[in-house]
């Protein structure tokens, strides 16, 4: 594979879908082929699982049912739309990832981390994303923004414990491999996140060249 994979983390309301095209718009007038895309979903099937996923139910959806549909949606993800376009040598910059599995079915409901891989192995090989930029916020900041856009879905709807333990996880995973992980601090303005952004595209850009 000779293209370069992006991916996009963080707690809820932190900023990843407003500040996504922003990144691929500044990657797009570099010259760069850029494909955006997101998770659960990136296709008509995994996009059918992400409203599976996401919809609020008065059954309640097992951990291991949760953990095996985000892992459906992302096998179907990466046979169609990933694995294709780093093939052709495309940047994929993808809003969440396996990162947001770790945080959310593994911080927050609290399926063990070793399962994780497992599925991480299988479903991915040995794909791993190149750089990761993580949205980094205090909980009640991303949560009040997430509340003054509307209606919850069902992860929105969670505990403060659940919240708390998705960002320490996002958090614990970018201290262990900062060769990987950028850090934005998503509690800014809009316009200073922004300027962070900036700061990162030098490098992003002498990454892109590398392939
Ligand atoms: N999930 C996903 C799992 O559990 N496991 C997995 O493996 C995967 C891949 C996806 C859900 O699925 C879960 C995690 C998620 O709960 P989603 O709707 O894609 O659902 O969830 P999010 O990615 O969290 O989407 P959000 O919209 O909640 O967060 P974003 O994208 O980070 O935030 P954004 O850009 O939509 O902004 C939220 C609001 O804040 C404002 C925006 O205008 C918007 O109104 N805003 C700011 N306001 C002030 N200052 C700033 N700097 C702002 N930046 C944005």
């Amino acid at each position: 594979m000779s293209g370069l994979f992006i991916t996009l983390e963080g707690p809820e309301g932190a900023g990843k879908t407003t500040n996504r095209e922003y990144l691929a718009d500044q990657l797009r007038q570099a010259g760069i082929d850029v494909v955006l895309t997101r998770e659960p979903g990136g296709t008509p099937l995994a996009e059918r699982i992400r409203e599976l996923l996401l919809a609020p139910s008065d059954e309640a959806m097992h951990a291991d049912t949760e953990l095996l549909l985000v892992f459906a949606a992302r096998a179907q993800h990466l046979a169609e739309v990933i694995r294709p376009a780093l093939a052709r040598g495309a940047v994929v910059l993808c809003d969440r990832f396996t990162d947001a599995t770790y945080a959310y079915q593994g911080g927050g409901r609290g399926l063990s981390q070793p399962r994780i891989a497992q599925l991480e192995q299988f479903v991915q090989g040995e794909l791993r994303p190149d750089l990761t930029l993580v949205f980094d916020l205090p909980v009640e900041i991303g949560l009040a923004r997430a509340v003054a856009r509307g209606r919850l879905d069902r992860f929105e709807q969670e505990g403060r414990g659940f919240f708390d333990a998705v960002r320490t996880t996002y958090l614990q995973r970018a201290a262990a491999e900062p060769q990987r992980y950028r850090l934005v601090d998503a509690a800014q303005s809009l316009e200073q996140v922004q300027h962070q952004l900036d700061g990162l595209f030098p490098e992003l850009l002498e990454r892109c060249s590398r392939g």
